[in-house]
């Protein structure tokens, strides 16, 4: 037998952090739960996605190192003026991984200058508890478990990532393709409606499996929407699965 899940309207109750009620509240007012991932490699490319799935997602999630004609005015700027106008969230997936000192320079220095502009950032906790203290300024989401082949991330491997997630004022939610306490957001990776796979490692659930079973919050979807022919009916498509199997997922 199934148990129940939290709503959103639930999650917003009780939830302490800006950038979760920032989350849930967007993700009410679009009925969406999807998050795009946009690994596309220019910026104009990047500009070009945001602004075709804007209206359809509750955040965009970036790789910013990826982008190989990265200049902070011409892409940052842009950026967030897009996600003003459509009303999402930036998330850089990050996945910092370092001891706190080299994590808080990696922050906030070099180009990128991520503290600047990201709402929330992925990090590994393989670093510790004190790692996560430079992130004060934004939301983290902890990477608990991987969606690819043979991830060393083991069942006593997120329990123990998830002492330190759950432990940290910094964290909103977890990266898992496995359940997670509900005080938690959980984002999961991993979706597409074509494909099982990518030859590289990567494993692919549905909409509907990631809610049904895990329970998950937000979806995040990479290659089933920027190469797609068409990226924003795409987005479309994926936001309606995603909304239809989280209101599914509400029912015993
Ligand atoms: N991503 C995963 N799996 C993970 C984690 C992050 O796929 O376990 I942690 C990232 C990698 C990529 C996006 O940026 O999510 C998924 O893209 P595709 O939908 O194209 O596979």
């Amino acid at each position: 037998e199934e148990e129940t899940r939290s709503s959103y309207e639930q999650k917003l109750q009780v939830t302490q952090h800006s950038v979760s009620k920032k989350l849930l509240e967007t993700a009410l007012a679009k009925k969406s739960n999807l998050i795009a991932s946009a690994d596309v490699t220019t910026t104009q490319e990047l500009l070009e996605l945001a602004e075709k799935v804007g209206p359809h997602i509750v955040a965009l999630k970036t790789h910013i190192d990826i982008i190989s004609d990265f200049e902070y005015e011409k892409t940052i700027t842009p950026l967030k003026a897009i996600a003003a106008k459509h009303q999402f969230l930036l998330m850089e997936d990050r996945k910092f991984a370092d001891i706190g000192n080299t994590q808080e320079l990696q922050f906030t220095s070099g180009v990128f200058k991520i503290t600047n502009w990201a709402d929330f950032v992925t990090s590994q906790v393989i670093g510790g508890f004190e790692s996560l203290d430079c992130f004060s300024n934004v939301g983290v989401v902890a990477i608990v478990g991987m969606s690819s082949k043979g991830t060393l991330t083991t069942a006593s491997y997120r329990e123990e990532a998830l002492k330190v997630a759950l432990s940290h004022p910094n964290v909103i939610g977890g990266v898992s393709q496995n359940k997670i306490p509900e005080e938690l957001l959980l984002f999961t990776p991993g979706v597409n409606l074509a494909d099982s796979g990518d030859g590289k490692g990567q494993q692919y659930n549905t909409p509907e499996h990631v809610f049904k079973t895990l329970h998950t919050d937000f979806i995040i979807v990479g290659r089933g929407i920027y190469k797609s022919n068409d990226p924003e009916a795409s987005a479309i498509t994926y936001k309606t699965e995603g909304w239809n199997a989280y209101i599914n997922s509400l029912e015993k």
